[in-house]
């Protein structure tokens, strides 16, 4: 390993100690997220598990703290910090029946990644450890999962759907905000609007205090998106009353491939423990890759996330297109030609890879969150699933193109695809964490 990768291993560590709270870790210690994220604590401990297995364990553990008791993994876990701009106030988990006591969250999920970062850490631990971890772990991912498919999965495909924009962590990705605008824009929304008083509104805005406004999205639309959260908090988080009429459901690649591939994960720690997976959820296994080649479009050859309201696909492309490769594998034919979107100077072949959303989108704004910039956790699941279709030239070209954004660019949140310049919070966790897994894994 060359020097300036050791060298980055251990800046990367300390920026991980500094955003450590004890028993899980902040995204950022910057002041723009003061909480505990799902998917970020995941991805956090795959780097942790590098240096040090029993704090890694720690933090796979702490989000199971606050475990409905339904089975959902809530998206946020708040503390005591104030400031956040969508905090604990907003979301009253207390509503509901199902919520865990003495911990306010969220009402909703976020991509699951419980059982990939269980098996991660699984492999640094000898047979004796690893059947404890995965006995411990197993029970309370099946939960998890086994919510999935009571709550998310009324045709019952396997395919999950979403219901608000935040729950596949590409916040404002273009699937989304096409949902968003023709939805979720209340009434009142467009009267601020045609009344001209978004400035107004403006000023209430806690997000911007910390990263340009440039970076992040309108404010109408956040707002529309808080309206999302408020109707979500008065049917108290019921389901059934949110596939009824709510607003906004989307059939989501993130969140389906990603289970996809948690299942197999949690099949072969049942194996491993001697149990044997719930039906449901042995189902779900059966018919979820089916039901993913509905999302494929043969015209302009990529997945896309289909509208649960109207029944349609949303034509609007986002990196999203890549998850099947992380979920499944695919046929050759399908795989070549993601691949040849990686390399499409239209479309994600952008010089410092993987945009989030691509170069000839309307939506491309190379600095605006996930309307563009390439971001450490969706390139590590791209790798991934390049490793996982037998692509390990494309994996190793992406992975080492991340690594170098991170060593040019510093522990940025998120980096414009075209110069590499850094944008969002700094110091920032899950890609100080990732950049050592990349590093350590030496794809
Ligand atoms: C809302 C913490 C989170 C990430 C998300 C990212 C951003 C929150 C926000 O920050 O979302 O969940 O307030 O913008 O989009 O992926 O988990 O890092």
């Amino acid at each position: 390993m060359s020097t300036n990768k050791q060298h980055l291993i251990e800046a990367a560590k300390s920026i991980l100690a500094k955003n450590d709270r004890g028993d899980w870790t902040m995204p950022t210690s910057n002041g723009l997220y003061p909480h505990q994220w799902l998917w970020d604590t995941f991805f956090i401990s795959m780097g942790q598990r590098h240096y040090d297995v029993k704090r890694a364990k720690q933090e796979v553990r702490s989000p199971f703290r606050a475990q409905w008791k339904n089975g959902m993994l809530p998206h946020i876990i708040f503390g005591k910090a104030k400031g956040y701009h969508a905090g604990p106030e907003m979301w009253c988990s207390e509503v509901s029946r199902q919520a865990p006591d003495h911990i306010s969250t969220t009402g909703i999920t976020q991509t699951p990644l419980a059982a990939e970062a269980t098996v991660r850490i699984g492999a640094f631990l000898n047979a004796k450890e690893r059947r404890e971890w995965y006995k411990e772990m197993y029970p309370k991912i099946v939960a998890y999962h086994q919510w999935f498919y009571r709550e998310r999965d009324p045709r019952g495909d396997g395919l999950i759907i979403t219901v608000h924009p935040w729950e596949n962590g590409m916040d404002n990705s273009p699937p989304q905000m096409e949902m968003l605008h023709k939805y979720a824009i209340s009434k009142r929304l467009r009267l601020v609007k045609n009344l001209g008083l978004e400035n107004f509104l403006k000023r209430f805005r806690k997000d911007t205090a910390v990263v340009p406004a440039e970076e992040r999205i309108s404010t109408l639309d956040l707002y529309a998106v808080y309206t999302l959260i408020q109707k979500l908090r008065r049917v108290k988080y019921d389901h059934a009353k949110i596939l009824q009429s709510h607003p906004f459901q989307i059939i989501d690649l993130m969140l389906s491939c990603v289970l996809i591939r948690a299942n197999e994960h949690l099949k072969m720690m049942a194996d491993e423990i001697g149990e044997t997976l719930p039906a449901d959820i042995k189902k779900a296994m059966r018919v979820a890759p089916h039901a993913l080649e509905t999302l494929w479009d043969d015209e302009t050859e990529q997945y896309y996330n289909r509208d649960a309201i109207s029944g349609k696909l949303i034509k609007e492309s986002s990196l999203l297109t890549f998850l099947p490769l992380y979920g499944l594998q695919l046929p050759k034919d399908r795989v070549e030609k993601l691949v040849a979107h990686l390399h499409n100077p239209d479309t994600f072949g952008a010089p410092y890879p993987v945009p989030s959303t691509p170069l000839n989108s309307s939506y491309f704004k190379p600095h605006c969150y996930w309307q563009g910039p390439s971001w450490m956790p969706t390139n590590w699941l791209v790798i991934q699933g390049l490793l996982h279709n037998g692509q390990k030239a494309e994996a190793h070209r992406i992975s080492e193109a991340t690594i170098a954004m991170v060593q040019k660019g510093g522990f940025h949140e998120y980096f414009s695809p075209i110069d590499m310049s850094k944008a969002g919070a700094d110091t920032f966790s899950w890609t100080a964490a990732l950049a050592i897994d990349l590093i350590k894994s030496d794809i």
